[in-house]
C-alpha cells in the first residue's frame, strides 16, 4: 500500500515540472492525489478537507526553488502542513507536573492497548525517571483484566494495587490514591475498562473516576488501525473526560496512522507516545515528522529539499544543466558535477530519501556509487591537463598511464571514468532529443551520474 501511494504521488509530481510559482492548476492536481492518499491512510474525511484547504492556501503562488521540481515543492508544503497538524513542536513529554502521587488516567476503547501501555509507561517511569509507580486496574468488566495488569506490573517491577473482588471502578480509584499517598508513590497509573464502542455507561464511569482523582494526564489510547471512527471516538472521550494526550498503539503494524491526524484535529491534544510492539519496552516518543512521512508514504522529501538547498550551488547547477543541454559538457563540467554531488554527502543516502525509490533500491545497491568513488573520480580529472578535460578523446594509453600515476589509481580506473563520461554524454544527447522532457526540467536529476540508472526515469 505504501509503495502504491508514493508511486501515485510521484506520478503526479513528475508531471509538475515547470519552473516559477506554483499555479492553481498544478496545486489542484497534486492535491487530488494527496486527498486520496490521506483517505487511504485512514485520515477522517472532515480532517482531510480542512487539511487540503490549508495546503492549498500555502501552495498556490509559492516559488519553486530552482533545484527541486514543482512536484517536490508541493510535497514539501504538504509535509510541512502535515507535521504542523500533527503537532510540529516534536515529542511532548507526559505531564508529571502535579503534587505526588501524580494520577495518570488511561482511557480508550476495548483492545486499544490501554493495559499494555499502562505497563509500558510504568516501566518507563521506573527506569528512566526512577519513579515509584503504582499500577491500578479499574477494569471490573473482564475477570482477567486486573490479573493482566498485575502480571505486567511484575514484569515492569513496579507495584500493583492488590485486587479486592467486588469493588467498583470508583472505589478502586479511591483506594489506589489513598494507598499511593500513604505509601509514598510518585505516580499512579489508572487503567480503565474499555468497551467495544462508545456507550454512556462507560463514559459516566470514567467521568466519576476523573472527578475523584483529578488526573494530571488523561491519555486516550487508540489503535493505529482506527479509521473513520477516530473522529467519533476521540470526540466522545474528549467531551466526557477531556483528553490531554494521545497514545497511538500498533504502529509496528502496517497501519499508516492517519488516525493520529484525526485524533489530534478533534481533541487538539498532542500525540505523546506510540506503541510499537507487545513487549514492555516497545513504547516510543511521538515524532510528527516520522508519522507524516508514513501517512504520505513518502521518503524524507523535506530532508532532501533542505539538504539540496543547503549544499547545492544553484547557479552552478543551472550552468551545468545548460551545458548539458547544449552538448558542450566536458570533463571539467563533469568534475564540477562530481563536486556538487559529493557535497551532498553519501549519494545512496540522498537517494534513499526519495519517494518511489523502493523499486530501484536494489539497482542502487548494485550501482555502488559512494563518496569514495566520487573523490577518486575527482582526483583522476584533476590529474588531467586542461586540454584533456576539454577534449577527452586525446586521452590514449600513455596519457592514461600518466593520469593514473598522478592520481594514485590504476589505468583501469581511468578507463572506467572515461567510459562513464562517455555513457553520460550519450545519455545527454538522447535526452536532449526528447526536447521538452530534456535535462533542464530534470532539475537535480541532471546532476546525477547517469550510469547504471534504470531507463530514463530519474528519481528526482
Ligand atoms: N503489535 C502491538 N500490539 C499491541 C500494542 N499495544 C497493545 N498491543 C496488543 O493488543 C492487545 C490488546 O491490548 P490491551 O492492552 O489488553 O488492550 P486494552 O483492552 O485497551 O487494555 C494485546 O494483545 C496487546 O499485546 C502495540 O503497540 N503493538
Ligand atoms: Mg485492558
Amino acid at each position: 500500500m505504501f509503495e502504491a501511494l508514493s508511486d501515485k504521488l510521484s506520478g503526479v509530481f513528475d508531471k509538475l515540472r515547470r519552473r516559477g510559482a506554483l499555479s492553481e492548476a498544478d496545486v489542484g492536481e497534486a492535491l487530488r492525489e494527496v486527498r486520496l492518499a490521506l483517505l487511504d491512510a485512514d485520515v477522517a474525511l472532515p480532517v482531510v478537507r480542512d487539511f487540503i484547504l490549508k495546503v492549498r492556501e500555502r501552495a498556490v503562488g509559492a516559488e519553486v526553488l530552482s533545484s527541486v521540481t514543482p512536484g517536490q515543492q508541493v510535497v514539501k508544503i504538504v509535509n510541512d502542513v502535515l507535521i504542523e497538524a500533527l503537532g510540529g513542536e516534536g515529542a511532548v513529554p507526559i505531564n508529571l507536573n502535579a503534587a505526588a502521587p501524580v494520577p495518570i488516567l488511561m482511557v480508550g476503547l476495548q483492545g486499544s492497548g490501554k493495559t499494555t501501555t499502562s505497563g509500558k509507561l510504568a516501566l518507563r517511569f521506573r527506569d528512566r525517571l526512577k519513579k515509584k509507580v503504582l499500577l491500578a486496574s479499574l477494569d471490573t468488566q473482564r475477570p482477567a483484566a486486573q490479573l493482566q495488569l498485575q502480571q505486567l506490573a511484575e514484569q515492569a517491577q513496579v507495584t500493583s494495587l492488590p485486587i479486592v473482588p467486588g469493588q467498583t471502578p470508583v472505589q478502586i480509584a479511591q483506594r489506589a490514591m489513598d494507598t499511593a499517598r500513604r505509601e509514598g508513590f510518585d505516580i499512579v497509573i489508572l487503567d480503565t475498562a474499555g468497551r467495544l464502542a462508545i456507550d454512556q455507561e462507560l463514559m459516566n464511569e470514567v467521568k466519576q473516576v476523573r472527578a475523584i482523582v483529578h488526573p494530571a494526564e488523561t491519555l486516550l489510547v487508540v489503535d493505529a488501525m482506527t479509521g473513520q471512527d477516530a473522529v467519533n471516538t476521540s470526540k466522545a472521550f474528549n467531551e466526557a473526560v477531556g483528553v490531554t494526550g494521545i497514545v497511538m498503539t500498533r504502529m509496528d503494524g502496517d497501519a499508516r496512522g492517519g488516525a493520529a491526524l484525526s485524533m489530534r484535529f478533534v481533541t487538539g491534544a498532542p500525540i505523546k507516545l506510540i506503541g510499537v510492539g507487545e513487549k514492555q519496552d516497545a513504547l516510543e516518543d511521538f515524532h510528527p515528522e516520522r508519522v507524516a512521512g508514513r501517512i504520505l508514504g513518502m521518503g524524507d522529501i523535506v530532508g532532501l529539499v533542505e539538504k539540496v538547498t543547503e549544499t547545492i550551488d544553484q547557479a552552478e547547477a543551472e550552468k551545468l544543466a545548460k551545458r548539458m543541454t547544449s552538448g558542450k559538457f566536458d570533463l571539467e563540467d563533469f568534475a564540477s558535477q562530481l563536486n556538487q554531488i559529493s557535497k551532498m554527502g553519501s549519494l545512496t543516502g540522498i537517494l534513499g530519501m526519495l519517494p518511489g525509490v523502493g523499486k530501484i533500491k536494489d539497482q542502487l545497491a548494485n550501482a555502488n556509487i559512494d563518496n569514495k568513488m566520487l573523490k577518486r573520480q575527482a582526483a583522476i580529472i584533476s590529474s588531467m591537463t586542461k586540454k584533456e578535460r576539454k577534449l577527452p578523446d586525446l586521452i590514449k594509453a600513455s596519457r592514461k598511464k600518466r593520469i593514473a600515476a598522478g592520481s594514485g589509481v590504476t589505468v583501469q580506473d581511468v578507463n572506467k571514468l572515461l567510459k562513464q563520461f562517455d555513457d553520460m554524454t550519450t545519455m545527454m544527447k538522447r535526452m536532449n532529443k526528447l526536447g521538452q522532457k530534456g535535462l533542464m526540467r530534470q532539475g537535480m536529476g541532471a546532476l546525477m551520474p547517469q550510469r547504471q540508472m534504470p531507463g530514463n526515469r530519474r528519481p528526482f
